[in-house]
């Protein structure tokens, strides 16, 4: 009788979830940062080394071009940090700051990560949400970091590492106005070079449908949630 319960709402969890997706296509959504470090330039300046190289596995998703971390302090653990120009605005795509104060805009950060060989050296993206005075208001957002980049795949016979992709999603907090972006650059005592392999990094915002809509998609989310702890 309960499993039967459980059942239906499963039902109803995806169906509401099904109608908030047909909204999508008709509200704001935009990309605030897209950067595949393939140009002669790069909005964090940073340095970067070419696939052919072979200083990784190949990235899956292809690209000619990657980002490091530039010269560390030889025999000692250094960072770096390359922040992306000024603090960039989050009022584009028709994403008004009605909107992001009411909680109704949501956030994507993706990059994809890798290293040099067993060093230990690994990249962190952080995006740091500041208000219209540009101060921040809450911890960094972030992808990457050590634990990541150390559970990445070797490869058997060279010894290069493969290329993850990691991602992380939420609301964009109310008050927010502008991201602040940075890539993170840290080495482990070996070696010289900070070598943080970061690629295709992608920020980007959208508007939940609408305040009923969201209501339900947040309940449609719950639900599959629920479901899917029951198996
Ligand atoms: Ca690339
Ligand atoms: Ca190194």
């Amino acid at each position: 009788m309960r499993r039967h319960s459980t059942h239906v709402q499963v039902h109803k969890g995806l169906a509401i979830l099904a109608g908030a997706f047909s909204f999508a296509g008709s509200v704001g959504a935009a990309t605030i940062i897209s950067e595949g470090f393939e140009g002669a330039a790069n909005i964090f300046s940073a340095p970067t080394y070419a696939y052919s190289l072979n200083y990784t596995l190949p990235n899956p998703g292809g690209g000619l071009n990657y980002m490091h971390g530039g010269a560390g302090i030889a025999n000692s653990a250094s960072t770096s940090v390359f922040t992306a120009g000024s603090p960039l605005s989050l009022l584009v795509g028709n994403i008004t700051p009605a909107g992001i104060d009411s909680g109704l805009v949501t956030y994507n950060l993706y990059a994809q990560f890798s290293t040099y060989l067993a060093q230990g050296d690994y990249g962190t993206v952080h995006v740091r949400f500041l208000d219209a005075a540009n101060v921040a208001l809450s911890a960094d957002v972030t992808v990457g970091g050590s634990a990541f980049v150390s559970a990445l795949g070797t490869d058997p016979l060279t010894g290069n590492r493969a290329w993850g992709a990691d991602s992380i999603s939420g609301l964009v907090p109310p008050g927010a106005r502008f991201i602040e972006m940075s890539v993170f650059e840290d080495k482990t005592p070996s070696g010289l070079i900070i070598d943080g392999y970061v690629d295709n990094i992608n920020f980007s915002i959208a508007v939940v449908p609408e305040p009923s809509t969201a209501a339900l998609f947040g309940l449609g989310s719950s639900l599959l949630w629920f479901w899917r702890r029951r198996r």
